[in-house]
């Protein structure tokens, strides 16, 4: 057994099962190992973007690592941006970055770099390995740090003379870190808070989101009377029938700033204290207005749905509480194609048990309202406002649950980041439909001008938001890249090409033309 192959026998001991891979020379010890076990599926991905997107969403989605083959300092740095989302969302990941042999480094070859310095930033733990016997372990460990709950990003570097070396063994799996659990007099303070306060809102993140978190929540909300708030850009969130509605906190901080000074109370629970996405002349950093009571339940490092149900029996909360019982669809939207009748299209649509990966930017806010009593589903928000992440997201939600209709509700421009991810659809016949979203323009900046009271930009500035003159072409695109695809131009017909896909084996995409 080579260095190569014991890594590979450790991460399968493990329970790993997907590796989103774009790898080269130094890694090449390691895609011969693939074969000499099963167990762990190779999944290519065209752009590094892709696989660390892709790992993303797996993790969400299957609340366990993937890994990534990723090659030296420029494949991983073409990777950084989707581990910047992954990091905000809390994602289980193992990056494994090949790099050159340990003698080889000093001579400066044009592929060296410095990757702990790129990796250190999106990583919450990062190792160089330096001999193939310390391989197995070392990746065992990356596996347990990657699995700490909540999850975080884990990267281990590994020259290639430690993957052809000869090893020994595979290593055993190590049991990552439970969560922790709040304390005491964090439910104490939490309830107290609710008692006292007038107008409360419970404001939700993290894994307080996940259904059983948010039971807890309608409990309390049932018993109190408190208001139930989502943050704004939420990794993973159960919705539909059955679960409690929430509001979502608005991204513009004057919105946002509106909708939290209705109350004189706030309980944060796995959110952490929310701030503008962005720092403008007239709003403060901090979207909680002076004065407010705040409490802090649970951190979203800790065990959040287990401090709800502590709140919840803290306050002698009713056993259950469902607040939407039945499904509620929209009705079929007709006429023009615009944000409100693409969201109730696909929230008609949208089959029991759907995940929708949620990078529609503009277009995508009025589906949230449309879908609340939809039948259950999971919806999936960009976390870290790195566009770019919407394809590869949906592409690695798919490859964890193979059962479950994936639903990539996405902008154009941000979609044109890792259109790539669309190949590997394809060649994994996953079951995604892409709604794309082409409104020719980076739409959102053009309502940022206006909003720094630009509302004449010049040609120069205009050229700098238009996606248009050559306009893009997404159905040649897909097809390009093994997707069939239609383009659609009325609600009717966006309607009835989401029913066929919908019901349809593997990927395809709809364009709209906005
Ligand atoms: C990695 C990265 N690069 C650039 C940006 C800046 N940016 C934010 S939104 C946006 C354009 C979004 O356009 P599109 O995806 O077409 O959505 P629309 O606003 O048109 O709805 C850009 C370039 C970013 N957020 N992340």
């Amino acid at each position: 057994m080579n260095g190569a192959e014991s890594l590979i026998r450790t991460a399968i001991a493990a329970g790993v099962e997907v590796c989103f891979a774009n790898p080269g020379t130094t890694e090449m010890p390691l895609v011969a190992a693939l074969d000499s076990a099963d167990g762990l599926r190779p999944i290519l991905g065209l752009f590094e973007g892709v696989c660390t997107g892709a790992a993303d969403g797996y993790g969400r989605m299957a609340e366990k690592p993937a890994m990534t083959l990723l090659h030296l300092g420029p494949g991983f740095a073409n990777g950084i941006a989707n581990l910047h989302n992954a990091r905000r969302a809390r994602s289980p990941i193992v990056n494994l970055i090949g790099d050159h042999a340990t003698w080889h480094v000093g001579a400066d070859a044009p592929l060296t770099s410095d990757i702990v310095s790129l990796a250190t930033p999106v990583s919450g733990w990062v190792r160089s390995v330096r001999t193939a016997a310390s391989l197995a372990n070392t990746t065992a460990q990356a596996i347990a740090e990657a699995g700490r709950a909540p999850g975080q990003i884990a990267t281990l570097i590994i020259p290639s003379d430690c993957q052809w070396d000869p090893a020994e063994r595979h290593a055993e799996a190590i049991e990552p870190r439970a969560l922790s659990t709040c304390s005491s007099n964090s439910v104490k303070g939490a309830a107290e808070s609710i008692r006292k306060g007038n107008r409360v809102a419970l404001f939700l993140g993290g894994t307080g989101l996940r259904a059983r978190g948010l039971k807890a929540a309608a409990r309390i909300a049932a018993k109190s009377g408190c208001h139930l708030i989502c943050e704004t850009f939420p990794a993973r969130l159960e919705r539909g029938a059955g679960m409690p509605i929430l509001d979502r906190l608005p991204y513009f901080p004057e919105q946002a700033i509106e909708m939290l000074k209705a109350f004189d109370t706030i309980v944060l629970a796995g959110a952490k204290r929310p701030v503008a996405f962005f720092g403008y002349p007239d709003f403060p950093s901090q979207l909680i207005p002076e004065g407010l009571n705040t409490a802090i339940l649970a951190e979203p490092t800790e065990d959040v749905p287990a401090a709800l149900e502590a709140l919840a029996s803290e306050i002698s909360a009713p056993a259950s509480a469902v607040t939407q019982s039945k499904v509620a669809r929209p009705e079929r939207p007709v006429g023009k194609l615009n944000a409100m009748t693409a969201g109730a299209a696909i929230a008609l649509t949208m089959p029991e048990g759907s995940i929708v990966m949620d990078e529609a930017a503009t277009t995508g806010l009025p589906f949230l309202a449309a879908s609340a009593a939809a039948p259950p589903h999971t919806y999936l928000s960009l976390t870290g406002g790195a566009i770019g992440q919407g394809l590869p997201c949906a592409t690695g939600a798919a490859v964890a649950c193979p059962d479950r209709r994936v639903i990539a509700f996405q902008a154009d421009g941000s979609g044109m980041y890792t259109l790539q991810a669309l190949w590997t659809q394809a060649r994994e016949s996953l079951n995604v439909t892409t709604v794309l979203c082409n409104n020719h323009s980076y739409r959102i900046l053009q309502v940022e001008l206006a909003r720094a009271g630009v509302t004449e930009p010049g040609r120069k500035a205009r050229s700098l938001t238009s996606l248009a003159n050559p306009d893009i072409e997404w159905t040649s695109l897909a097809r390009g890249l093994g997707v069939p695809a239609v383009r659609v131009e009325t609600a009717e017909d966006l309607t009835r090409e989401l029913e066929r896909s919908l019901a349809t084996p593997g990927p395809s995409l709809i364009e709209m033309i906005l």
